[in-house]
């Protein structure tokens, strides 16, 4: 274990253990070990190094590293056809990429209300993601999007896509493209089990081609109690994945396909993080597959919508909304080890990369792409974030610290 690792554990260990520790205690022997150097009380402000709170002691165990990772995210409508519009759904933006000069993004839309499950699900919408195909626009600026048409859409009645197609992520390999999505087959219940589609095309613009069979379906080990429509009564749960496959995203690594995705399972619970949602890994020699699952899943135990990207000679996570580790940045060396390298404040949700960003400076990742946002339940729209590192903080005319460098 590296020394973020070490301590990371400690963090975990420490914060869950002192919940139950008395307030005042006499100093034991391993906080006796504890020497802090006249230069690190000073750095963390520390009282009297004979009296270390457990937070002073974590804090002691912090590894020096840099705050390349710490930055802030601001949000922007967009103009053209991607600006907010009543009645349609448009979220779920995949990576930005950038072709013959002129950016591209897809999406998921869908258009109308959300019913819910209390009533006719045959033929209610049952979440604003129900009834969606993958729909594309383009920009020359960033701003200014014109919404090209449907790339794909839902399969014919009775296919496995038949129901909705939602949640896309484009990859550009050699001279064609892959989009993955999620995909779910009619009737949309609350137990039904998500998969995941796939297809190509030689152009971005398509025609695109459609996969025969899913690359990716739920672990079918999780055993549901009777057949009410209730996602939470299980007799077992089964793998992290036992229910839904969401958000996939393939990177092309190492001579091989990574295909990262969110795994739902099946009796889904709230821990102290929140959601039990968990990210997993599934690689193959081709692109079209087959993608088979690491025995390591999952890879992450906290997370939400993936968004990953190659960083370093390995892979990057940006890790936001459910679990203990939600909004820090975690790195692997093989794709699959993943560690916590920085806490993030507060990312977008749904992030769409802008992958023509990641040569710079680690934070350049995060210079602009998409995002997704709520105008209501019913309705969501697709913006625009810009991230930038932030290194200071200081007030109006106040003079800046001379570490700055980007203010
Ligand atoms: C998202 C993704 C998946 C979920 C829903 C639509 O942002 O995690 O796609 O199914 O929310």
């Amino acid at each position: 274990m590296n020394d973020f690792n070490k301590y990371m554990v400690l963090i975990l260990m420490i914060s869950l253990g002192a919940c139950n520790a008395p307030q005042e205690q006499a100093p034991s022997a391993s906080e006796d070990e504890i020497r802090p150097t006249a230069q690190q009380i000073d750095f963390l402000g520390i009282t009297n190094p004979d009296y270390l709170s457990a937070a002073s002691k974590r804090a002691l165990q912090w590894p020096d590293v840099g705050n390349e990772w710490f930055g802030e995210f601001r949000v922007y409508d967009l103009k053209g056809d991607l600006a907010y519009e009543e009645g349609v759904v448009r979220r779920d933006p995949s990576a930005i990429i950038k072709v013959d000069g002129k950016f591209f993004v897809w999406y998921s839309k869908s258009t109308g209300p959300t019913d819910g499950f209390a009533g006719d699900i045959e033929n209610d919408k049952v979440f604003p993601w129900d009834r969606c195909d993958i729909w594309y626009a383009t920009s020359e600026d960033g701003w200014t999007w014109k919404e090209e048409g449907m790339a794909v859409p839902r399969g014919e009645k009775g296919a496995y896509d038949d129901r909705s197609i939602f949640t896309t992520e484009i990859m550009q390999w050699e001279d064609k493209y892959y989009l993955v999505y999620q995909t779910v087959k009619s009737p949309y219940n609350v137990r039904v089990k998500n998969q995941v589609g796939m297809a190509w095309a030689d152009s971005p613009h398509g025609p695109w081609t459609k996969t025969e069979e899913p690359v990716l379906s739920p672990a079918d080990n999780g055993v549901w109690i009777g057949e009410t429509q209730n996602r939470f009564l299980v007799e077992k749960k089964g793998d992290f994945d036992s229910h839904k496959v969401h958000d996939p995203c393939i990177i092309p690594y190492k001579g091989k396909f990574y295909l990262y995705y969110k795994g739902e399972q099946m009796g889904e619970e709230i821990t102290f993080g929140g959601r039990q949602i968990r990210h997993g890994v599934a690689i193959s020699d081709n692109p079209l597959g087959p993608y088979i699952k690491s025995p390591y899943n999952p890879i992450s135990n906290s997370g939400h919508e993936i968004c990953v990207w190659e960083h370093e000679g390995g892979i990057a996570s940006l890790i936001t909304t459910d679990g203990p580790e939600k909004n820090t940045i975690q790195w692997s060396p093989d794709g699959i080890n993943f560690d916590i390298i920085a806490s993030i404040p507060a990312p977008p949700h749904a992030i769409g990369l802008n992958r023509e960003l990641n040569n710079e400076e680690p934070f350049a990742i995060f210079g602009w792409g998409l995002t997704h946002q709520y105008r209501s339940y019913d309705y969501q729209y697709i913006r625009r974030y810009e991230g930038k590192r932030k290194t200071t903080h200081v007030g109006k005319g106040e003079a800046g610290s001379s570490k700055s460098s980007d203010e």
